[in-house]
């Protein structure tokens, strides 16, 4: 069994990571724009104040803003089908609440198709990696103000209507389910914009994990995103019955650590609520009993759902999975957030795998774990899959000679590849895998360049300087080798 043969391989940024230019053609502040850089032991600090001496990594980013035709150029030559990016939502309404949109941020997207088009590369489109305008935020409280939703329908349906001939892959909300991984922190201020007033006017840097939160105006957030996105999924169908519009999910898969029955519960529990639950609404259009067994468990007030918003999310299911997947974690019952013994805080109870090694960020590096992630999401959704996130992040260096030798991310996409294959091979229908970052770009968790997960590298550095100039990595020829073979020469 080999992969389909219209597979979609390519590659994945999002526009806040790499486009730069955060206050060019009529764009104003979003989420990403406020955060300033950290490192794999210093958490990313949020600082609205706009400090001018504070270095703010996403205004520059890489500025796919100037170069996306070289850009798409080199995705080409390395046979690129797919090229999954992120419109900001702060190009084409700046304040979120614009009355008409802007011009000139529309007219940048068409500008980027165009180009990808020009290389045989189909676009996959995310409406929202992160980039909530600034303004939802202060004036609305993100997606905890119903009014938001209308905000967002009103934004998808002109991306859907403008874009209707030059794209027919979209997703709604990246990585949706991150409010569910942890309370507060990036999940509530990435994924819903969402934050308490007194933190809004900080004029000082507050650590992520310091940022206010309460589960209740989480859930109600997120269910406001939920019914956002069933919305967006009906007027797109609409719009053009040929998209073809998925979810995203931060996948993690969790392993109980023993056959400790209380273990095995535990992780059960956890994988539900930080892994499926939000596949579930967007794919079987109604909550899971789990998550009212949660809300109950967690004293949240569940009347914010709706017959009306049970009757959207119903109507508003998604045509394809898919998420992003980097690592596994283990599940211990006996452990709650230390992090000592936690990798990372996809779950409270979550301990390393003492049969896995972890790259430099301590991400545990698991091939095995994604054909039994592969596995278990076809089984219980029964959709075609698409995963539009996975690699590498290393240091890496550029030779004197202008080469950049990362053999340990070829190992990496190899060893996914070939277990992407034996899910294919065990029966799953899986039509496209986007590589992140497949060119050096800003990280999402720590704001540093240095995280690089490139294909390509690009002269940029944690201290904001760099020539901007773009080099092959030998893992390019790599790809372009499996592209070129539909995944067969892996060698
Ligand atoms: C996912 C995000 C991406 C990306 C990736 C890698 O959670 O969707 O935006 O950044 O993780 O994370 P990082 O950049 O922190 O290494």
């Amino acid at each position: 069994m080999s992969f389909p043969k219209n597979f979609l391989w390519g590659g994945a940024v999002a526009a806040n990571q790499c486009e730069g230019a955060y206050l060019e053609d009529g764009k104003l502040l979003s989420v990403p724009d406020m955060l300033l850089g950290g490192d794999v032991n210093t958490p990313r600090t949020f600082l609205p104040a706009s400090d001018p001496d504070a270095f703010y990594p996403s205004h520059e980013a890489i500025d796919f803003y100037h170069h996306y035709k070289e850009d798409i150029a080199l995705f080409g030559e390395m046979g690129f089908k797919c090229f999954r990016l992120s419109i900001n939502w702060g190009r084409i309404f700046p304040n979120g609440d614009d009355e008409t949109p802007n011009e000139a941020g529309l007219k940048f997207y068409d500008d980027v198709f165009d180009e990808c088009k020009k290389h045989g590369i189909e676009p996959l489109v995310t409406l929202c990696h992160y980039e909530i305008p600034w303004n939802i935020v202060t004036k609305y409280h993100g997606f905890s103000n119903r009014k938001v939703i209308d905000l967002f329908v009103k934004y998808a349906v002109t991306c859907f209507e403008r874009y209707k001939d030059k794209v027919k892959y979209w997703l709604t909300f990246n990585e949706i389910n991150i409010p569910c991984m942890g309370e507060g922190g990036i999940g509530n201020l990435y994924g819903l914009g969402l934050m308490a007033d007194e933190d809004i006017k900080a004029t000082s840097p507050i650590k992520l994990s310091d940022l206010k939160s309460d589960p209740q105006s989480t859930f109600e957030a997120l269910h406001n995103e939920f019914v956002a996105s069933a919305l967006a999924v009906q007027k797109g169908h609409e719009i053009n019955p040929d998209f073809m519009i998925g979810n995203m999910i931060a996948h993690v898969t969790l392993y109980p650590l023993t056959p400790n029955p209380k273990d095995v519960f535990v992780c059960y529990n956890e994988d539900n609520f930080k892994n499926n639950i939000c596949g579930d609404v967007q794919i079987r259009g109604e909550y899971p009993t789990f998550a009212y067994r949660y809300f109950k468990d967690h004293g949240i007030d569940v009347s914010f759902i709706t017959e009306e918003d049970k009757d959207i999310i119903k109507n508003g299911t998604v045509d394809f999975y898919t998420f992003s997947y980097y690592m596994t974690n283990c599940v211990d019952s006996t452990v709650h957030n230390d992090t000592s013994k936690s990798l990372d805080g996809s779950s409270e109870h979550s301990v390393k795998n003492p049969f896995i090694k972890e790259s430099d960020w301590g991400w545990a590096i698991d091939p095995e774990g994604l054909r039994y992630a592969l596995n278990t999401f076809y089984e219980r959704y029964e959709k075609p899959l698409f995963i539009v996130e996975n690699g590498f992040g290393a240091i890496d260096v550029k030779e004197e000679d202008g080469s950049c030798h990362d053999p340990y991310r070829i190992d990496y996409l190899r060893a996914h590849i070939k277990e992407m294959k034996k899910a294919v091979d065990d029966g799953v229908e899986l039509f496209g895998y986007t590589a992140w970052g497949c060119i050096d770009l800003v990280s999402a968790t720590t704001g540093e360049m240095r995280k690089r997960y490139g294909q390509i590298y690009v002269n940029k550095h944690d201290d904001g300087t760099g020539t901007m100039e773009r080099i092959r990595k030998d893992s390019f020829y790599w790809y372009k080798k499996v592209i070129a073979s539909n995944g067969e020469d892996l060698a």
